[in-house]
């Protein structure tokens, strides 16, 4: 009897791409692989990767959304602190399953299990610091993906 092969559906206009960041506090603390890890063993690709010190123009650029906020600019001298690792990572739906991935905003109330949850705390400053940036839609991660990756256009 020929054993029939069946293939897993595979939808190619499902597949997203979102930038991660792991943020300077991550870098600190050596967790850039750990974020790596959870990302890659969840199955998405890591398919940009680079160390950088992004600008105030960039960072500025980026968080265009939070400009009233009042820890903007905690926000923008915390991400000025040392450097960033920027990532593009892919599948399908990595949008919405890397934010799962890294957990709420807030590290004290993130679930364990989640990046956020698990890595980071409280440190009693204006702005939190919790390891990672995800993109939040399909419109920021393009948006984000050309601001830190404009090599790519
Ligand atoms: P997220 O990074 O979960 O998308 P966000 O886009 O609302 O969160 O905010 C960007 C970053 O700013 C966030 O990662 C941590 C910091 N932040 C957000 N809300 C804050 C608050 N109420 N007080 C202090 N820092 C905050
Ligand atoms: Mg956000």
């Amino acid at each position: 009897m020929r054993a029939r092969i069946r293939l897993l559906p595979v939808n190619p206009e499902k597949i997203e791409r979102t930038l991660i960041l792991v943020k300077p506090d991550g870098v600190r603390r050596s967790l850039i692989g750990e974020v790596i890890s959870r990302v890659e063993s969840k199955g998405y690709k890591v398919v940009g990767l680079k160390m950088m010190e992004p600008t105030r123009e960039i960072l500025a650029k980026h968080y265009e959304e939070h400009v009233d906020k009042p820890f903007y600019e905690p926000l923008l001298e915390f991400m000025l602190s040392g450097p960033i690792v920027a990532i593009i990572a892919e599948g399908n739906r990595v949008i919405e399953g890397f934010r799962k991935l890294a957990g709420a905003t807030d590290p004290t109330t993130a679930e364990p299990g989640t990046i956020r949850g698990d890595l980071a705390r409280d440190q009693g400053t204006k702005v939190v610091q919790n390891i990672v940036h995800g993109s939040d839609s399909t419109q920021s991660a393009l948006r984000e993906i050309e601001i830190f990756f404009p090599e790519l256009n």
